[in-house]
């Protein structure tokens, strides 16, 4: 039994100890970063089983709650967001529209007992230690979204980017890495020669059975389909089979809608928006089709960008069975990308409709703290108030999301 405080952190510097090596400090070339935390190996030896920790201070932050581990002292956020609570306005003051709690693991390793009340200089030194944890670490500006922060684009080679080139065929790039179609407008571009017996297979594909879009040729006809989360899937086909020779098959999105930025302002109606497709063979069009919906956040993270081949599940099992490789020769695939950009304009109504929700008429006067703690009073009370109906499932999820809605 050890009781030292030790953080996930720790792990990595205790395996490059007991293994006898060091963090590499360099890698082709650059230098990396320290490797932080503290190595827990000392603790094996029964000798140090009641040796104070090494460990001695500790933050943490997610999606802006945040917490300071020091000397057995633990000052933590208290909660005010329910995990399923992913989108619409954040808390835009993570690090001081909070309530604090205090405790001490010393004597209270289960934080049962809160003493912020009893103790607020002990609160303000902490605050004041995890604000120079956090600058250290470069955790600023905190970020209290939740849906927003997951899809907002990270630094990739794809950044700025709107014209992708293929000239063989390649699996397994990640979604980061790879062209990112949803939300947006965009042309694909198979240049690709049929063989005389004919030709069938994936030129490109992302994603799979649960999400994602397949461009192939299905008993040698030209297909493009969107699987919308394995709900409904909207395809395009070609009528006709492609004789021997050389084609241009292409797939046109057209997106209706202000796109990802609008998450920028907490706010998801620039998303998931409507679009037409337009399917053309040899630049005739061959199927147009309009799409209600489309997909507003990611692909599957287990899934990859393929072109000639489909790697894990496909995006319809209903027409093929993966990897079903191209079996024509694909001379060249190109994928230009029309991302839609807020005007100014768009820009003022966003930031208008931000201060709107973060300032509406129902919740004047009450600070961001108070009316997360309302909201989450209410949702209780509407639990209540199903539970004393004996309601089934679904008729209570039904029940709790009518009764969130009223005022
Ligand atoms: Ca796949």
């Amino acid at each position: 039994m050890r009781e030292q405080f030790v953080h996930v952190i720790d792990v990595v510097p205790t395996l490059l100890e007991v293994a006898g090596i060091h963090a590499p400090e360099m890698v082709d070339g650059i230098k990396q970063m320290p490797v932080e935390g503290t190595s827990f190996a000392y603790t094996f030896d029964a000798e140090n089983a009641k040796t104070p920790t090494r460990h001695t201070t500790q933050y943490f932050e997610m999606m802006g709650q945040w917490a300071l581990y020091k000397d057995g002292w633990f000052l933590s956020t208290k909660v005010n967001r329910a995990p399923w609570e992913a989108f619409g306005p954040a808390n835009p003051d993570p690090l001081n529209n909070q309530v604090l709690q205090l405790y001490n693991l010393n004597e209270d390793f289960t934080q049962t007992n809160d003493i912020a009340a009893k103790n607020p200089d002990k609160v303000e030194e902490m605050k004041q230690e995890f604000i120079d944890e956090a600058r250290k670490y470069q955790i600023f500006p905190m970020d209290a979204s939740v849906a927003a922060r997951i899809v907002a684009p990270r630094p990739n080679i794809t950044a700025g980017r709107t014209e992708f080139v293929y000239t063989r065929p390649m699996v397994g790039l990640p979604q980061g890495d790879s062209p990112f179609l949803l939300n947006t407008s965009f042309v694909v571009t198979a240049d690709i020669d049929i063989p005389d017996q004919g030709a069938e297979g994936m030129m490109l594909t992302s994603g799979g059975r649960f999400a994602g879009y397949g461009f192939y040729l299905l008993k040698g006809k030209p297909v493009w389909v969107w699987n919308l989360l394995n709900m409904e899937r909207v395809k395009w086909e070609g009528e006709d089979t492609l004789t021997p020779g050389a084609h241009k098959v292409e797939f046109e999105f057209t997106y209706d809608g202000l796109g990802p930025g609008t998450l920028a302002f907490n706010n998801f109606s620039g998303v998931g928006r409507p679009g037409t497709g337009v399917l053309k063979v040899d630049g005739k069009a061959v199927d147009t089709k309009q799409m209600q919906k489309t997909l507003p956040m990611i692909l599957q993270w287990d899934e990859s960008f393929d072109v000639g081949s489909d790697t894990l599940t496909g995006v319809n099992d209903a027409d093929y069975k993966p990897p079903f490789p191209f079996t024509g020769k694909l001379n060249k695939l190109t994928i230009k990308i029309d991302r839609p950009h807020l005007t100014a304009e768009d820009i003022k109504k966003l930031q208008g409709a931000m201060k709107a929700a973060a300032d509406g008429p129902v919740s004047q006067n009450l600070t961001i703290v108070q009316r997360l703690e309302e909201r989450f009073d209410k949702r209780e009370d509407c639990r209540k108030q199903a539970d004393a109906q004996n309601l089934g499932p679904i008729e209570r999820l039904r029940f709790v999301r009518d009764c969130l809605q009223k005022d």
